[in-house]
């Protein structure tokens, strides 16, 4: 990790010499707009709370979602005074909040200065005529609001004002500050005949005097080294009130050097307004732009400045605990830097616009982006939805507009996952509306910008295409195969169908993914058991289908990280954890698989058992350790002797070698270019349990995998039926939930389960024993979120259940139901004294009523 923050390091400092240069190469004349952040100082309650609390800005009043599924959605209060000394009369004062989630209502000195309706996008107010010497500014904020967009989705919508407030002013004539949170000037850069660049500005000049005035507009435009190449100057008379478009286009610019992820090359104006009465420097604004083409086709994907390029990269989800989406500036650049590291010359900006400077770092690192604003499940029927939803995606491509890393803008995302079955009553209207508001929002988007595509993401249904929502330019998939539904290979054949079916029709995966939990380890993963292994094998089947596929432009995994979603459940309630990186943005070692394969420009090596550094196993029974490489062999070293070398497939190879008891030191090493480059860790190996010696045994009843509790670090060990010498099951059934089991830290345990008539039995030496069973009854399953598909199906509720355990021959409970006080999902243990006379032990799980069940057992010799 410390590579990683060295590199991230490098590469910020590199965008710190280019803005200094930046800043040498604008300006000798002092800007005539004033802008700072007022992001300190502010209270903030909630309507119900009696007394303010100081807080500052980035701020969401959510923390709750980290504890409860029900957080809470409703009003918040800001309140802030802000003294202003000296208040210049005729210059225009403004208020930019750059997100405020998800309605904001600003008075300023008790005078409503105006609302906004969205809870991703800037908006800028004039408070001019509002403002004195000492001010109050209140912003209430509003993030239950149903006709506002998202109203459903996999993610929390944190309530807040969670981005910066600025205030702004400026001289009376000035860019034009009201155009929907935009800065009022915007940029094309393109290519005549693949070869010279031409740029055109296009300014919105404002006259807030009472009296005309004649002003100048000038561009200047620098090389990426900061050279000076053209001047382009425009006159133009304003009347009083007057707001015009200024159009600037420049002389050819000769064979420009083109913006690429791999040499994000950025051309630089500067445009200013003067008067040309005076020769007053009246207002100055700086834009960063590049000269690129793409283009997407269903045949050969998509290509960049006229070459196949595969889109690599990630969805971002932009929440870091324990501030929720009140993040500062410089953790989300940190994140573009960390998928820029990892390789990545793509990212879906999911679900909704973020902050600026998200884009500016694709910009400078070079990132292709895909943004959206977020219509997600499904369009309601509420008065107002679709207008709402047109404001957010002008607003959207008007404020992001001049970024040359953006070529896609989305407007739906999965809008048929909850939509009424297609033989309902309900349905006809409910496809007519959506289809409706895709075909407005198409239209709005071409209007606002011809120069990028459409995209629209689906989840796995042909459906879009038949009732004609395939009418944007590129068709995102959303596809889970070998997670949410069917098999791994199922998503090749998928794609492909699609293809045969709709060949001309662009696509990109525009998610995939698989959940993990660092808890829980497999030798044989599968879907839904939440390991670190099944979430590797997942992703090295998906990539190398995407990577070897022409007419698949490429894709976005789901996601960069584990993300909060307070009514998720899973085994980690209230995280979506199909991240590549924890939250806290450590790396998963499956993002050394991505970064293997994503880049050839250095050597990769990784051991990928960084996540399971301690063993529990049979003793010289071998352990797989796996390695992520771009190299073509690597060689294992176990505390300095070689184990043999082996050659890399597919970015990886799993040496299964002996550990001695204890702590070993792995080491693997490869040559690239004559160069030695080498990975190491430690591994921790435990043999099995020897019960007869005092060690504790512990089971985890009905799973497949490994458990290893944060708090006691004690391992659960995958269950298994009963052979003669050791220990294990007899009959029974093996069931697993995604439902949160409560009152318990180590969830997952319980979250797996035997059921119906069973025993196990234990071999071990006579004498006494503490026995300690586990459950929790989910007979009646939680309610789930519409993401789970089909998976919280097959947990009915079973109506109640009772059964009789017998430890040992002897009865130790009668007539039993762990939910005796009504505590369903809830974990329940107990622990047993027991004498075993027979070098076994057994125990007997007989139903009354329903289904016994078991999740556990620890077994410990006294
Ligand atoms: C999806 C959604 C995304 C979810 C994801 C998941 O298809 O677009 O918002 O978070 O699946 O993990 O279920
Ligand atoms: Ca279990």
């Amino acid at each position: 990790n410390n590579n990683e923050k060295i590199m991230i390091n490098r590469i910020l400092l590199k965008i710190g010499v280019l803005a200094a240069i930046t800043m040498l190469a604008t300006t000798t004349l002092q800007a005539q707009r004033e802008m700072k952040t007022i992001n300190d100082n502010w209270e903030f309650r909630k309507p119900m709370d009696e007394k303010w609390e100081s807080v500052n800005l980035p701020h969401t009043f959510n923390q709750d979602a980290y504890k409860q599924r029900n957080y809470y959605q409703g009003e918040g209060l800001y309140r802030r005074t802000l003294v202003l000394p000296d208040i210049v009369k005729g210059r225009r004062y403004y208020l930019k909040v750059d997100a405020a989630s998800k309605a904001a209502a600003v008075s300023v000195n008790g005078n409503k200065a105006g609302c906004h309706a969205g809870g991703y996008t800037a908006f800028t107010m004039d408070i001019t005529n509002y403002i004195q010497k000492e001010n109050t500014i209140e912003i209430t904020v509003d993030n239950s609001r149903k006709d506002i967009t998202p109203i459903s989705a996999d993610f929390t919508f944190w309530g807040g004002i969670y981005r910066d407030v600025w205030l702004i002013s400026t001289p009376e004539q000035h860019f034009n500050m009201t155009n929907m949170g935009s800065d009022g000037i915007f940029i094309n850069a393109s290519i005549t005949n693949k070869k010279n660049g031409v740029l055109k500005v296009r300014s919105e000049v404002s006259n807030d005097a009472l009296k005309a005035t004649t002003l100048e507009v000038k561009n200047a435009i620098y090389s990426p080294e900061g050279e000076l190449l053209q001047t382009i100057n425009r006159k133009l008379k304003l009347k009083a009130g007057e707001t015009r478009t200024v159009e600037c286009i420049s002389d050819d610019i000769q064979n420009p050097s083109l913006w690429t992820p791999e040499t994000p090359s950025l051309y630089l104006i500067k445009t200013t307004l003067t008067d040309l009465k005076t020769g007053k420097l009246l207002d100055e604004k700086i834009h960063k732009t590049g000269f690129r083409w793409f283009a997407f086709d269903g045949n050969k994907g998509f290509s960049l400045n006229g070459k196949p390029y595969k889109l690599r990269g990630f969805n971002r989800h932009q929440d870091q605990a324990p501030v929720g989406v009140a993040l500062d500036d410089e953790a989300h650049r940190r994140d573009i830097a960390l998928m820029k590291e990892l390789g990545c010359n793509f990212i879906r900006i999911s679900h909704y616009p973020q902050d600026d400077t998200v884009l500016e770092m694709c910009d400078e690192l070079g990132l292709l982006a895909w943004e959206e604003i977020p219509i997600i499940n499904i369009v309601p029927d509420t008065p107002g939805y679709d207008d709402n939803c047109e404001q957010n995606l002008r607003e959207m491509i008007r404020q992001h507009y001049n970024h040359p890393s953006v070529i896609a803008w989305g407007y739906m995302n999965e809008i048929l996952l909850t939509t009424p079955a297609v033989d309902k009553p309900e349905w006809p209207a409910c496809k007519e509306r959506t289809v409706a508001l895709a075909q407005r929002l198409e239209t709005v988007l071409k209007e606002e910008d011809p120069s990028r595509v459409s995209v629209m993401a689906f989840n796995m249904t042909n459906l879009y295409n038949e009732i004609g929502l395939n009418l944007e330019d590129v068709v995102g998939w959303n596809l889970y195969h070998g997670w949410y539904v069917g098999e791994l290979k199922d998503f090749n054949a998928w794609c492909k169908d699609q293809h045969r079916r709709y060949p001309n029709q662009p696509i990109i995966i525009s998610e995939w993914g698989a959940g993990s939990d660092k808890r829980l380890h497999t030798t044989n993963g599968r879907a839904f058991d939440f390991s670190i292994e099944y979430q590797q094998t997942y992703i090295e089947h998906y990539l190398p289908f995407i990577e070897e596929t022409k007419w698949i432009s490429g894709c976005a995994y789901w996601n960069f990280i584990d993300f909060n979603v307070a009514a998720r459940q899973e085994s980690m309630p209230r995280v979506n954890n199909k991240g590549v990186a924890y939250n806290n943005r450590t790396l998963k070692d499956v993002a050394y698989y991505f970064k293997a394969l994503w880049r050839k420009d250095v050597p990769i090596l990784r051991i990928a058992s960084q996540d399971w550094d301690t063993r529990v196993g049979e003793t010289n029974k071998p352990q797989a350790i796996k390695i992520y490489s771009n190299m073509p062999e690597v060689e294992l070293f176990v505390n300095g002797q070689s184990v043999g070398s082996q050659k890399i497939f597919n970015c990886h190879t799993i040496f299964n070698v002996l550990l001695p008891k204890g702590e070993s030191t792995i080491l693997v090493q490869g040559v690239n270019n004559g160069k030695t480059v080498q990975d190491a860790m430690k591994i921790c190996f435990q043999p099995f349990p020897n019960i007869a010696a005092g060690d504790e045994l512990a089971i985890n009843v009905g799973s497949n995998c490994f458990y290893t509790s944060d708090i006691s670090s004690l391992t659960w060990l995958p269950d298994q039926p009963y052979t003669s010498g050791n220990w294990g099951y007899i009959d029974g059934e093996e069931h697993s939930t995604t439902s949160e089991i409560h009152n318990t830290v180590d969830g997952p345990l319980y979250q797996t389960w035997r059921e119906g008539n069973f025993a196990y039995k234990i071999d071990a030496p006579q004498g006494d024993y503490e026995i300690e069973l586990l459950m929790a009854d989910v007979t009646k399953p939680a309610t789930q979120l519409a993401n789970l598909l089909g998976k919280s199906s097959g947990e009915k509720h079973s109506g109640e259940t009772y059964f009789n355990i017998s430890i040992c021959g002897k009865q130790v409970e009668t007539n039993f139901s762990p939910v005796d006080y009504g505590h369903y999902r809830t974990a329940f243990k107990r622990r047993y004294i027991v004498q075993n006379n027979d070098n076994c032990i057994t125990i007997n799980l007989n139903t009354i009523k329903g289904k016994a069940f078991l999740a556990g057992i620890k077994v410990r010799r006294l």
